[in-house]
């Protein structure tokens, strides 16, 4: 085999962000930036001689060509075997349960997720570890600190084999095993959800539109959705995954699957709307008249889990990001287990996963998921939905109403500001770091501010503490304000603000969010200057 040492010099910025590394195509594209990252990624998780690695990633354009590389540097470092979706795709849920299943020593799964595609869009690099989660802060760090020393990569001459045959062939001295991304996932879901009885739901006439943005969960979700479960053809669309997804965001947020929000309001509205994202970690779920926000899912899946097949003996604790709604915390509290609040982004739940000390966890950005793999899942919400629908004979509508009735309503927002600046936002948020102390006490926009901090989190499990998570600022009448920075966009600054409140007055359910939150949107901009500091005078995203 022939292993070509090339010598390079640290790269400025490659550091992973809340779901790996991500930047604009054009950068990956830089000649040795792939290279560099690779090889720091591949020290950093202390060698993979002798090592299985699962690869694969959501089809974006340069995927295939990142495949070959990785795979050519992954044989040049000693690694035994490299598992590959077929065509270069895995759905990053998919892609944690092959490394699980195949008692993988970890994985590397390119995507960027929810941001555009192409060559004017997103790439983005993750590494798993071998539970099928995003590494944990440790291991990027470590990452991070070699990408800071790098003075050389390995890479093999050969080139790489096609990615379009399954079987496999051999690298320089590791196995290249091309298998098909879909089959062993849609097997798992089997044993999560009840496939008759959501099979008996569609041919009772049940309507689904599943959109799949043009992105990876297109082939999964056709071959179990129409497949496996009997939906009529047609049920899932855009369904083919593109290089740039068509030339969209694939996020299934009320702007960029505008289209099924709007049909899901319309009078020609399914029983049943859901969306994913460009890896397929996410989704979105819809009734008739109706947009279920991520932080309520969370919430009426922990309420309703015990219905589904693989669930039955019901939850072993709830996690849910900081800025994600507390309507979990009140599902949590009657059944009478833990309810785990973590920093952004699905590399803290691992550990708790780990321990057997939750079952469920969500985020309020579309993200669900539980114990079956160490990543959120987008497709697996939906199934869950799907069998929630069909156990208990309700619309989407009628759960969630109930679900209302019985907890109260946390209203919940999320407003972006995207593309600010890095500077706008960094002073943002310091000066709103500086007057955590001198908050409390304060009114703004008619609102008392009670308690103020910025979140730490202390892992129960190993210790370890992650602090500046984002400030949370506390209202008298029991409303939330929380603010931070994004950590996977590519370009300026996006500043996240998440606003909610509670309202236990089942008369009272059936308002607007946006008119509901009026109050609390006006004390936040208070007490941040958004308008004043980003010379926005609204957000871009509402979700
Ligand atoms: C966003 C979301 C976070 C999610 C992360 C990765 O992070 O807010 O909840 O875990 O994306 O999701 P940030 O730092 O931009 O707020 V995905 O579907 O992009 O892998
Ligand atoms: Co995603």
């Amino acid at each position: 085999m022939n292993v070509e040492t090339v010598s390079t010099a640290p790269i400025e910025g490659q550091k992973p962000g809340t779901s790996g590394l991500r930047k604009k195509t054009a950068v990956f594209m830089k000649p040795g930036y792939l290279e560099n990252y690779v090889q720091a990624v591949i020290e950093g998780v202390g060698g993979v001689e002798g090592r299985t690695l699962v690869v694969g990633g959501d089809g974006r354009f340069f995927n295939d060509k990142a495949i070959a590389v990785i795979l050519r540097m992954l044989a040049a470092n000693g690694a035994a075997r490299a598992i590959v979706g077929q065509n270069g795709m895995l759905s990053t849920p998919a892609a944690s349960n092959l490394i699980r299943k195949r008692g993988a020593f970890g994985g590397i799964v390119l995507s960027a997720s929810h941001n555009p595609g192409g060559p004017e869009g997103d790439f983005g690099l993750k590494f798993n570890i071998a539970n099928g989660g995003p590494a944990p802060e440790a291991i990027t760090d470590a990452i991070f600190a070699r990408t800071r020393a790098l003075t050389e990569y390995r890479i093999l001459t050969e080139e790489a084999p096609p990615l379009s045959s399954l079987g496999e062939t051999r690298l320089g001295g590791m196995i290249v095993e091309i298998v098909d991304p879909v089959k062993d996932y849609v097997a798992l879901m089997e044993t999560l959800v009840d496939f008759e009885r959501i099979r008996r739901l569609f041919a009772s006439g049940f309507s689904l539109r599943f959109d799949a943005m043009h992105a990876v969960t297109g082939p999964y979700a056709k071959a179990i959705l129409e497949g496996a479960l009997g939906a009529p053809a047609g049920t899932v669309v855009n369904a083919s995954p593109l290089p740039d997804f068509g030339g969209h965001h694939p996020d299934p947020n009320p702007v960029h699957a505008a289209d099924l929000f709007r049909l899901m309001f319309s009078p020609e509205a399914p029983d049943m709307g859901a969306a994913s994202d460009g890896d397929g970690d996410r989704n979105i779920v819809l009734g008739r008249g109706i947009s279920v926000s991520p932080s309520d899912s969370l919430a009426v899946l922990a309420a309703n889990i015990h219905l589904a097949k693989g669930y039955g003996e019901g939850l072993k604790g709830i996690a849910r990001s900081m800025p994600t709604s507390r309507a979990a915390d009140r599902v949590a509290q009657k059944l009478g287990v833990d309810l785990f609040e973590t920093p952004t982004g699905w590399k803290f739940f691992g550990n708790l996963l780990d321990a057997g000390r939750a079952t469920i966890c969500g985020e309020e950005s579309a993200g669900t998921g539980s114990d079956h793999v160490r990543e959120k899942d987008g497709l697996w919400a939906v199934l869950l939905w799907l069998d929630i629908v069909a156990a208990r004979g309700q619309s989407i509508a009628e759960i969630v109403t109930e679900h209302w009735r019985t907890y109260g309503r946390d209203y919940y927002t999320r407003h972006d500001y995207e593309g600010i600046s890095t500077a706008a936002g960094d002073e943002l948020m310091a000066d709103l770091r500086a007057s955590l102390e001198t908050l409390p006490g304060r009114t703004f926009a008619g609102l008392r501010v009670s308690v103020a901090d910025d979140f730490a989190y202390e892992d129960p499990t190993d210790g370890s503490v992650t602090r500046r998570q984002g400030v949370r600022v506390l209202f008298e009448n029991g409303a939330r304000a929380v603010f931070r920075l994004s950590g996977t966009g590519t370009e300026g600054a996006t500043l996240r603000v998440y606003l909610e409140t509670f309202e236990p007055d089942p008369s009272k359910h059936a308002r607007d969010p946006q008119e509901v939150l009026a109050g609390v949107i006006a004390a936040a901009d208070a007490i941040a200057g958004i308008r004043q500091r980003t010379g926005r005078t609204a957000p871009d995203v509402v979700t």
